[in-house]
Formats: C-alpha cells, sequence, structure tokens
C-alpha cells in the first residue's frame, strides 16, 4: 500500500490533518510536541468510479454516488524542530518511523503565529520552516550514511551494496540512488576522495528523489495566512504548495458522520441534514464553514493526498476483475477492488499486486471494455479494468 508521511514542525496540525484524514481518534493540541509516538491510520485519495461509464451504478457497492475512495496508509510522527539532529526537541530518530513513505506532506502553519519550535507568537515566517526541514531530514540521512562512509573510503565495503541494503526498509531503491549520484555528479568508486559536503550533496539529492515533499500550508483560515503563503508561492516556485485548513476538513468531516450534514471529503459544499436539529453554536460553525468553502473552494486536504499519490507519485488506479462481462468477482460485487499501480505497470504487475502467485502464473490479460486480449507490455492506463487469466 501507498505510504504517506505527515512532517512539519510542533503545533502545525499534522495531528488534525491526520485525524481529519482518518478519522482516527488521536490527540490534538495547542502546546508543542503533542504528538510523541507515531500515529499510523487509512486515509483515501478519490477518484471517479468508472462504474457510471459502463452502466452498473446501481449495482456498484464500492463508491457514493460515482466517487471511489481508493485506501492509502498516512503517518503521523512527532514535531521537527530546528537543530532536531544535534537532540533538540525530540530529536531526528523517530523519522525511522515514517521513512517508510514513499512521499511526505509537510504540514506547514502558514498563519505566522507559531514558531519553528511551536510556540505561539506574532509575525513568523513560515518559509524559515520549509527549508529547515528539508535540512533536518538531510542530516537524519547523513547521520545513517555516515555509518558505513569509513569502510566505504576503506574499500572495504560495495557501495551500492551497502546503501541499497541500509536504506531498504527506508523504501529508497538502487534506482533513487544512481539517480542522486548522477545529479549530484558523484562517482562512488570515488568515494575516498568525497568531501563531508559532497556527502551531504549526495544525501540531498537522494531525498529529492526518494522522498519528495509536498507542502500543505494550514490555517488558512486564518487573516494573516493568505498573505504569507501568497509570499511562499512566490518564494517558492518550484515547491508544490496547497493552501488549505485540516481544522475545517475535520470539522466537516465529524459534522457529516454525526449526521448533520451530507459532505464529501473534499467538496466545495455541503448539505445540512435538518436545520431544526442543530443548536446555534452547530448553526454558526456551520456557517463558518458554508463560507470557508465559498471563499476557498475545499480544505486542501484531499486535494493534498491526491497531489501527492497522483501527481507527485503518478500512480494510476486500475480495476481487476475476474468476470470480464459482468464486471465482477466470482461472487457478483461489481469493480470489487481499486488498485494504485505505478505509472507505466504492466498486466503482469497487476498480477502480482493482486497476488504473488496469479503473477507467477500469469498467462493473459483482457480488457473488459473491449473484451480483447491485451499484451503483456501493454502499458496499463488510469481507470483500466482489467480480468487476468492465471495458471494458479
Ligand atoms: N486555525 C486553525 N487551527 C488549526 C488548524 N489545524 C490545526 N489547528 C490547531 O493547531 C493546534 C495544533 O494542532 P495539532 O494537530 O495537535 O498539531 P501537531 O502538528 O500534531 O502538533 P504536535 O503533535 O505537537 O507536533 C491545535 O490547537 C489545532 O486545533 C487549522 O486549519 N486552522
Ligand atoms: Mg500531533
Amino acid at each position: 500500500m501507498i505510504e504517506i508521511g505527515l512532517v512539519g514542525c510542533p503545533s502545525s496540525g499534522k495531528s488534525t490533518f491526520f485525524k481529519a484524514a482518518t478519522l482516527k481518534d488521536v490527540k490534538i493540541a495547542s502546546y508543542p510536541f503533542t504528538t510523541l509516538e507515531p500515529n499510523e491510520g487509512l486515509g483515501y485519495v478519490k477518484v471517479k468510479c468508472p462504474c457510471q461509464e459502463i452502466g452498473l451504478q446501481e449495482k456498484c457497492k464500492k463508491c457514493l454516488n460515482g466517487v471511489r475512495f481508493v485506501p492509502v496508509k498516512i503517518w503521523d510522527v512527532a514535531g521537527l524542530v530546528p537543530d532536531a539532529h544535534l537532540g533538540r526537541g525530540r530529536g531526528n530518530a523517530f523519522l525511522d518511523d515514517l521513512m517508510q513513505a514513499s512521499v511526505l506532506i509537510h504540514i506547514l502553519d502558514v498563519s505566522g503565529k507559531t514558531d519553528s519550535k511551536g510556540n505561539p507568537t506574532e509575525s513568523f515566517d513560515p518559509s524559515k520552516n520549509i527549508e529547515m526541514l528539508e535540512r533536518e531530514i538531510d542530516y537524519w540521512l547523513f547521520g545513517l550514511v555516515k555509518k558505513d562512509w569509513n569502510e566505504l573510503r576503506k574499500g572495504k565495503k560495495n557501495f551500492m551494496e551497502t546503501f541499497t541494503k541500509r536504506f531498504s526498509g527506508l523504501s529508497i531503491r538502487a534506482g533513487h540512488i544512481e539517480n542522486a549520484l548522477q545529479t549530484a555528479d558523484l562517482n562512488p568508486d570515488e568515494i575516498d576522495k568525497w568531501s563531508e559536503d559532497e556527502l551531504m550533496l549526495f544525501v540531498s539529492e537522494m531525498r529529492k528523489q526518494a522522498k519528495p515533499i509536498l507542502v500543505f500550508a494550514n490555517k488558512i483560515d486564518i487573516p494573516e495566512a493568505k498573505e504569507n503563503f501568497e509570499q511562499l508561492k512566490k518564494r517558492y516556485p518550484d515547491i508544490k504548495i496547497i493552501p488549505g485548513s485540516a481544522e475545517a476538513e475535520l470539522a466537516l468531516r465529524e459534522a457529516s458522520i454525526h449526521g448533520m450534514i451530507n459532505y464529501i471529503p473534499g467538496s466545495s459544499e455541503f448539505a445540512v441534514a435538518d436545520e431544526s436539529k442543530l443548536t446555534d453554536k452547530q448553526k454558526k460553525a456551520l456557517e463558518f464553514l458554508k463560507k470557508f468553502l465559498d471563499e476557498h473552494k475545499n480544505t486542501g486536504v484531499q486535494e493534498c493526498l491526491n497531489t501527492a499519490v497522483f501527481d507527485i507519485l503518478k500512480m494510476i488506479v486500475v480495476y481487476p476483475v475476474e468476470d470480464e462481462h459482468k464486471y465482477t468477482d466470482k461472487k457478483g460485487n461489481v469493480l470489487p477492488d481499486a488498485l494504485l499501480l505505478p505509472a507505466g505497470s504492466t498486466p503482469k504487475d497487476l498480477a502480482y499486486k493482486i497476488h504473488e502467485d496469479i503473477g507467477k502464473h500469469f498467462i493473459a490479460a483482457v480488457d473488459a471494455r473491449t473484451h480483447q486480449q491485451i499484451s503483456s507490455d501493454y502499458i496499463l492506463k488510469n481507470g483500466d479494468i482489467i480480468s487476468i487469466r492465471s495458471g494458479r
């Protein structure tokens, strides 16, 4: 399953984002280091279910009016502060917990009302935290790389072998390491001549490759946040920055669970179920949320998850079925599964994703829309509905 890590300074709203996305009951508070142990939960990316297009909307039990939610794993950890690599705050060792994630969402408080340590302040420049966070992650990786450095310099270990092994649990693969070497223009055979700065450059490139970071400009509901967000966009044109409010998404999701409103995560509107049952306080809160959505279109939380998975990781959704005529599994469930696969995947990759045995005994694949057999090197498209024939 795709794993997404939430990182950021204390009190930036990581747990609020996590709770809004997963509905797991985690602690949220305005003091730094509310979260110490990592929280792990299921969130969802939102896609259009193909059931409508194939005329099976009535029979599809897996979507909400044509909106399908595909699960992803989300991690929420302790806050990262400047000089965490020197042991400040909670240090950076907890990054181990979320580094299986293949993409990171930096939850950044853009209101300017908390500093890098999560303490209340006024007019703090949030851009300071963007580079700080990258630097602290780099220092953490640098610490791991240094464990092998001496032996590598003495030629006692093989570079690729050592690092692919050291980083295998962190979702950093050989391709990431090779690309980092190339971008940094460094030759592993000359590692004995690398300076510490060059080693850091390699680490930083590896982080960019293996742990791309998307920024969620949180607390946009606070008036000062808008100006800060505009400044950030100008200053970092190459970084994807999505504005929003985790608190607004959480309030909408909770109101929805309690039956007060009908709200589909990521929507720009909601409908009040029964106005006569609302207290004055609830009415006021819902008015605030309506105004927020009118102004900002959405809360940004769903957009962040979708951007991370589809724009940054470049995944596609494929629907495996057993009966390509009825678009069902053996039990008759319409479009029973929606699987996330990297763009460029083939039917055989899909077979392996369904089950190792199905992959091993793969015979052929059929495109359920056309009923045509597709070749084993066919590149799957987003939204494909595929039946795999296997000799298992
Ligand atoms: N105004 C506003 N406040 C928010 C928003 N999101 C979170 N907060 C508040 O920010 C404070 C910190 O939220 P948390 O979710 O606990 O922050 P965290 O990043 O998990 O903090 P640590 O676990 O201490 O690192 C809480 O008081 C939240 O209610 C938002 O979108 N708008
Ligand atoms: Mg927290």
